[in-house]
C-alpha cells in the first residue's frame, strides 16, 4: 500500500524549488544529485507512511471524516512529489551512476496535475469511490430463506443485515448457491451500487490523465505501462504474445465448463452465441470457477472423491470447541504463517496480529477487499480482511502474508526500491506458496487422511484450473477497458458496451440480464473505483508458475509439476528471500533470471502443470460435441 497512493495523487508547483540551496544556473554536480535523491526518499517515506495510516484508518472505518483525512493525506504526498519530479529534471542531462539513475526514473513514474486545486479534487474523488465501493448493498426485498449466511459459521446477523448484504456476503452465497434465479438476484443486486459511481469516475479519469499529460505521458494508462523496465508497447506486446499461448487452454476449459453448466441447468444456462451467462461460475464477477467444481467434476473414480477443505479447515478449526469468528479467522492467518515460517522465514510480528482486521466489524463500513499493509514501510505489517473460513479464503491469506512477507524482505531497500520488482512479482508471491498446497501438504497438517492416487490428478488439475486458467482474459480485460478509457477511444456514454464488449470477446461470459449505460458494471469490481491497475494480476497469474517451478527445482522435487509441494524446504524458502530482498533495485528481468533462469514473462511452466488436463479437456469436448470458442470473437 505506497506507491500506489502516488499514482493516485497529483500536482506540481510552477517554479521548481531546489531542495537544500537556491535554485541556480550553474550545472548540477553528481554530489547533488545525490543529496537531491536522499532527500527526496526521506520525505517520501514521512509523507507515504502519514498516507498510509490515514488510509488504512479510512478503509476500517468508512467515515465523511476519515475520507476527507485520507484525501488531505493523499494531497499532501502528491503535491511534494510533484514538487520533487519537477525539481529533478535539473539533473536530467547528468550521467549518473546505475542505481541514481533508477531512481529518478521511478520518481518520474508518480507525477500528478500541477493544479493544486485539482489535486485536492482528485484525491477527493479517489477516496469517495473507494468509500462508495465499501459501503456498498444490496438490500434483499424479502429475508432471505435460510437464519444464517452460509460461512458466516459463529455469529447470527442481524435482521438488517440479513436483508442487505455486503460482498463478502454475496461472494459467499453466489459461490453456494445452486440456484439460477437466487444468482440472478444476487447478480443483479450487487450491480446496483455502482451507476452512483459513474460521473465521479468519469472525472477521476480526466483529473489522473491530465497529471499524466502534464509529466509526458499520452495518459494515464501510458504512464501505468511504462512502470515495467520496457516500452509501453512493449510491454502490451508481451501480454499479448502470453495470452494468445494460453487462450487454447482457456477456451476448452470454457467449453467443458459450458457444457456441464448446460447438463446442470438446462435453459438458464444456454445461450445460442455460446456464451456462458455470467452469474452461474459462482463468483460475482465469473473471474474465478474454483467454487462450482461440484459441477464440473470428472464422474467419480472409486478410490477418488475431491476432498472439502472447508469442511476439514471447520472441523481442525473447532476441533477442540467451537471457536469465535475473531480466532477463526486468526486460526486461518496461522496456517499461512506456518507455511512461510517452514521455508525458513520469521514469524509475523506481534504488531500483526494486535492491529491486522480479520472480520467484518459489526458497527462500521469497512473495505472488505482483502489487502496487505506496510504502514511504517518497515516492520508495521498488517492484513485487512472479513476472513471466513472457506477455501477461497485459505488461498488468500497466503496470497495476502505473500505481499507482507515481501514488504518486511526488502525493507532495508532505500525508500524509492521499497517495493516488487514489478507489481505482477508482488501479486504472485503468495499466489505461489498457495500453489504448494497439495494433497501432501494437506496430509501433513492433518486436514486429509490420505493421499489422492495418481489417477485424482486430471480432477485436481482441473480444480486448480477453474481458478488459475478461469481468471487469465478477466485479469487481462480490466486494464484493457481501462485503457482505452484512459485513452479517449472509449467514452463515458460508452463505459458499460465497451465494459461486455470486453467480457465477451475475451471471457466469453454475458450478462444475465440486458444492460445499458444507465449500469456501470465496471465499477461492481474493486479495483475500478478502488483504482488499483490489474494487469498486475494477470502478470502474476503466469510468473507464479515461474516462482513454482524454481522453487519446487530448488528442493529437490522430482515429479510432475502439479504435486510439488516445497513446505518445509529452507533451499526453497533462500531462493525465494534472494528475490524478495532485491525488491525494486534492479530491472526485474534479471531478478527473474537469478530466481527462474528465465528473463521474460513464461507461460511455459504454467502450461506444463496442465497439459494433462488440456489433452483431457480436448477429448472431453470432442466426446460431448461441445466446440469450443463463442460466437462474438
Ligand atoms: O485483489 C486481489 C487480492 C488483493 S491484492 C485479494 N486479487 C485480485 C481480485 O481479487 O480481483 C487477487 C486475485 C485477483
Ligand atoms: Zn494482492
Amino acid at each position: 500500500m505506497r506507491l500506489r497512493h502516488l499514482l493516485l495523487a497529483a500536482t506540481l508547483f510552477a517554479s521548481p524549488l531546489i531542495y537544500g540551496q537556491a535554485a541556480s544556473s550553474a550545472a548540477p554536480t553528481a554530489a547533488e544529485a545525490q543529496s537531491f535523491m536522499d532527500r527526496a526518499e526521506a520525505d517520501l517515506l514521512a509523507l507515504t507512511n502519514e498516507a498510509s495510516r490515514a488510509a488504512w484508518v479510512q478503509e476500517t472505518n468508512i467515515t465523511d471524516d476519515t475520507e476527507a483525512i485520507a484525501s488531505k493525506a493523499n494531497e499532501r504526498l502528491a503535491l511534494r512529489t510533484n514538487q520533487l519530479v519537477l525539481e529533478a529534471r535539473r539533473f536530467d542531462k547528468l550521467t549518473l551512476p546505475p542505481d541514481l539513475t533508477r531512481k529518478f526514473n521511478l520518481l518520474r513514474l508518480n507525477g500528478s496535475p500541477t493544479d493544486p486545486k485539482l489535486v485536492a479534487e482528485l484525491t477527493q474523488t479517489a477516496a469517495a469511490l473507494d468509500g462508495m465501493y465499501g459501503k456498498g448493498k444490496f438490500c434483499r426485498s424479502t429475508a432471505p430463506p435460510k437464519a444464517n449466511t452460509p460461512g458466516s459459521t459463529t455469529r447470527s446477523l442481524s435482521p438488517s443485515a440479513q436483508d442487505c448484504l455486503g460482498i463478502e456476503e454475496i461472494g459467499v452465497l453466489m459461490a453456494k448457491s445452486r440456484d439460477p434465479k437466487e444468482l440472478q438476484d444476487l447478480w443483479t443486486g450487487w450491480h446496483t451500487i455502482s451507476p452512483p459511481m459513474r460521473d465521479k469516475y468519469a472525472r477521476l479519469v480526466e483529473l489522473s490523465n491530465q497529471g499524466a499529460k502534464e509529466f509526458g505521458f499520452k495518459d494515464t494508462g501510458d504512464l501505468w505501462r511504462s512502470g515495467y523496465d520496457m516500452t509501453p508497447a512493449q510491454f502490451s506486446a508481451e501480454l499479448e504474445r502470453t495470452w494468445t499461448q494460453l487462450e487454447p487452454l482457456y477456451k476448452e476449459l470454457h467449453a467443458y465448463v459450458r457444457f456441464q453448466l448446460i447438463q446442470k441447468y438446462g435453459a438458464a444456462a444456454t445461450r445460442p452465441d455460446g456464451m456462458i451467462p455470467a452469474h452461474l461460475l459462482g463468483n460475482p464477477w465469473a473471474q474465478e470457477w474454483g467454487n462450482i467444481y461440484d459441477i464440473v467434476a470428472p464422474v467419480a473414480t472409486n478410490s477418488f472423491k475431491m476432498y472439502d477443505l472447508e469442511a476439514a479447515l471447520n472441523q481442525q478449526i473447532n476441533a477442540k470447541g467451537k471457536v469465535s469468528e475473531l480466532e477463526a479467522a486468526k486460526a486461518m492467518a496461522r496456517y499461512g504463517e506456518s507455511f512461510y515460517k517452514s521455508i525458513g522465514f520469521a514469524p509475523l510480528p506481534d504488531t500483526f496480529w494486535q492491529r491486522s482486521q480479520f472480520i467484518k466489524p459489526r458497527d462500521r463500513e469497512v473495505i472488505c477487499h482483502a489487502s496487505a499493509w506496510d504502514v511504517d514501510s518497515v516492520e508495521d505489517l498488517r492484513i485487512k480482511m472479513c476472513i471466513h473460513v472457506t477455501s477461497d479464503d485459505f488461498t488468500v491469506v497466503h496470497h495476502e502474508e505473500g505481499h507482507n512477507m515481501y514488504q518486511r524482505a526488502y525493507n532495508k531497500q532505500p525508500f524509492l526500491f521499497r517495493n516488487g520488482a514489478n507489481d505482477g512479482f508482488h501479486e504472485a508471491i503468495g499466489d505461489s506458496v498457495a500453489l504448494a498446497i497439495t494433497p501432501a501438504y494437506l496430509k501433513q497438517l492433518g486436514l486429509i487422511d490420505q493421499i489422492p492416487p495418481a489417477e485424482a490428478d486430471i480432477p485436481l488439475q482441473l480444480r486448480t484450473a477453474m481458478d488459475k486458467v478461469a481468471f487469465l482474459p478477466f485479469g487481462l480485460l480490466i486494464d484493457k477497458w481501462r485503457w482505452q478509457v484512459f485513452s479517449g477511444e472509449t467514452k463515458p456514454a460508452d463505459y458499460n458496451k465497451a465494459w461486455w464488449a470486453l467480457r465477451e470477446k475475451y471471457q466469453g461470459v454475458a450478462p444475465p440480464v440486458a444492460r445499458t449505460e444507465a449500469d456501470f458494471d465496471p465499477g461492481a469490481k474493486y479495483h475500478i473505483p478502488g483504482n488499483v491497475p490489474y494487469a498486475r494480476y494477470f502478470l502474476a497469474r503466469i510468473y507464479q508458475f515461474q516462482f513454482y517451478k524454481a522453487m519446487c527445482e530448488a528442493s529437490g522435487y522430482k515429479g510432475p509439476l502439479n504435486r510439488c509441494t516445497f513446505y518445509g524446504s529452507k533451499a526453497a524458502g533462500d531462493k525465494l528471500n534472494t528475490m524478495l530482498a532485491a525488491g525494486q533495485s534492479q530491472p526485474w528481468q534479471i531478478t527473474l533470471k537469478q530466481m527462474t533462469g528465465e528473463d521474460h514473462l513464461d507461460a511455459t511452466p504454467m502450461l506444463e502443470y496442465f497439459q494433462p488436463l488440456y489433452l483431457w479437456l480436448k477429448q472431453q469436448n470432442e466426446l460431448n460435441k461441445s466446440k469450443p470458442g463463442w460466437k462474438p470473437e
